[in-house]
């Protein structure tokens, strides 16, 4: 059997990060994160370009438009949505998680996804660089390895 699998090396990729200003006390460590893995996976940081939107719904057009400019080897789109902050969480939460997959499926990029979507701050705390990890570093290694999937494709 001939197996394809994407190694984490992130040397020579270009990425682009969408991040919300939206929570930006939790999304900043989202962005830390994502750039300290990006880096120590032999990334360099010139090869990062971070674009800031107000909020999560708003990460899908910019994710979209960046990744089919064709100047990124993918895109990591970082937010938090928590449900204790707005009425309109379900909204936000789903349509931005949409958003992102129909921008990796049109763009034929990698998307990733690194947008909290949590009960309560505390919970996002947690997934911020405390004690469940680091998201945003997740979607950064995520996007490493697609990357080199889709080389070997
Ligand atoms: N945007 C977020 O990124 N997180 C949230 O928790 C949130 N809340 O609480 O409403 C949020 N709302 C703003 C939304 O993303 C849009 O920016 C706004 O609706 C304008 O389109």
């Amino acid at each position: 059997m001939k197996k394809i699998e994407g190694n984490l090396t992130a040397q020579g990729q270009k990425m682009g990060i969408v991040a919300s200003r939206f929570n930006d006390f939790i999304v900043d460590r989202l962005i830390g994160g994502a750039e300290d893995c990006f880096v120590r996976h032999g990334g360099n940081t010139d090869d990062l370009t971070l674009v800031y939107v107000p909020g999560a719904f708003e990460i899908p057009l910019v994710a979209q438009q960046m990744a089919e400019s064709g100047k990124y080897d993918a895109v990591v789109c970082l937010g938090a949505v928590i449900r204790g902050a707005t009425p309109h969480f379900d909204m936000v939460a789903n349509e931005s998680a949409k958003g992102i997959a129909t921008a990796s499926l049109k763009s034929g990029r990698p998307v990733t996804n690194g947008i909290l979507t949590t009960d309560s701050i505390e919970q996002a705390i947690e997934r911020a660089g405390t004690k469940a990890g680091n998201k945003g570093a997740d979607a950064m290694i995520s996007a490493i390895e697609m990357v080199n999937v889709m080389k070997g494709l």
